[in-house]
């Protein structure tokens, strides 16, 4: 079975180590996002591609959930003492290998697509990782700060502010001239079924749709797509993502998420058993939707997910 996954980060991540427990012989293509990656120190850095390649390679913060276990911060402290910022951000010793690896590459002309694949020869995460798009794509976030109307790298909003103010709008910056990259649309077309893991239906899973194509060979693909909602009980399990979701008009619920995605693009939905009333309401959207415990406590409890995901496809086919 051919199965296309498009994630973010710790949300795609962990749901995908699920995957692989549930169908070990699936051929699972994921198709990372981009928009959160940012140019830091001369190095680019791609923290929801790292985030998928760590998890799924044995290499990542289990607590944190992003950037590598075992990690020390030399490097970063160095650059600090030199005034060189920006601070907020946290960047390992062994992270920055990667980074630096990555920048090395992309100078001498590689495509981040065959970079990526380069990356994953050392982590072997049994997934082949897609970016989106090879074409620079960078999430900004239209924020007011003492009164003051600017728009900040989604980074910046997420990690040094910690979405504490009110995002009005956010903008895949680039997204518009970006093509899906090698290999993305060619999966969409042969896959079996299509998976949303309960990554951030804005930031993450918005953004990868937001690249001209992929939405479209989604719809087009004639094979079920299934998500699960990152939303629980009214809240995101973890992060802000109510603060993007509020900057798009869409309410916290894993209802309004469905509604958002719209029967057009999804067949089918599975919402928390904690709301399971709003089952009906995400039906009569044209959405197949069922309530089943959607919390990625352990790898079992997610595997559980992935066989709900699966079964709801096959009755949606
Ligand atoms: P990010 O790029 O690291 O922010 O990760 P993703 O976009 O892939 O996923 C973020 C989303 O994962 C958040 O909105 C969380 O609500 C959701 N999430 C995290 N853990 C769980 C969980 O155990 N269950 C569900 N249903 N959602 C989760
Ligand atoms: N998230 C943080 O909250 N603080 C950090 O300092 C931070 C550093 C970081 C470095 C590399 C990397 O791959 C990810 C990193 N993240 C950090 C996580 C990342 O920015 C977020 O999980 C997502 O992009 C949010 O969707
Ligand atoms: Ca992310």
């Amino acid at each position: 079975m051919r199965i296309v996954v498009l994630a973010g980060g710790i949300g795609g991540a962990r749901f995908l180590r699920g995957l692989q427990q549930a169908a070990p012989d699936a051929d699972i293509t994921v198709i990372g996002n981009t928009g959160d990656d940012i140019h830091l120190f001369g190095l680019k850095v791609c923290p929801d591609l790292d985030t998928v390649m760590y998890t799924l390679g044995g290499g990542i913060n289990e607590e944190q959930g992003w950037g590598r276990a075992d990690e020390t911060f030399h490097l970063k402290e160095e650059l600090t003492a030199y005034g060189a910022g920006p601070s907020w951000f946290g960047l390992g010793d062994r992270d920055f290998a990667t980074h630096i690896v990555r920048t090395q590459m992309l100078s001498a002309g590689y495509p981040l697509s065959a970079v990526t694949e380069a990356l994953c020869d050392r982590w072997k995460p049994g997934v082949r990782l897609i970016p989106m798009s090879d074409d620079r794509v960078e999430t900004h976030v239209a924020v007011e700060v003492d009164g003051e109307r600017k728009a900040v790298h989604f980074q910046e909003y997420w990690v040094r502010l910690r979405a504490s103010v009110d995002a009005h709008a956010v903008v895949p910056v680039g997204a518009d001239q970006a093509k899906p990259a090698p290999g993305v649309l060619e999966a969409i077309a042969s896959a079996d079924v299509i998976l949303f893991p309960p990554s951030n239906p804005v930031v993450s899973i918005g953004t990868i749709l937001a690249v001209p194509g992929i939405r479209e060979a989604i719809a087009e693909a004639g094979v079920p797509v299934v998500g699960l909602s990152p939303i629980v009980g009214d809240a995101p399990v973890r992060g802000m993502a109510d603060k993007v979701l509020a900057a798009v008009g869409v309410e916290s619920t894993a209802a309004a998420v469905a509604e958002h995605y719209g029967s057009g693009l999804l067949d089918g939905w599975l919402v928390d058993t904690v709301d399971a009333a709003v089952v009906e309401r995400v039906a009569e959207a044209g959405i197949r939707c069922r309530a089943v415990p959607l919390m990625m406590t352990d790898l079992d409890a997610t595997a559980e997910m992935a066989r709900e995901a699966l079964t709801l496809a096959e009755e949606v086919r």
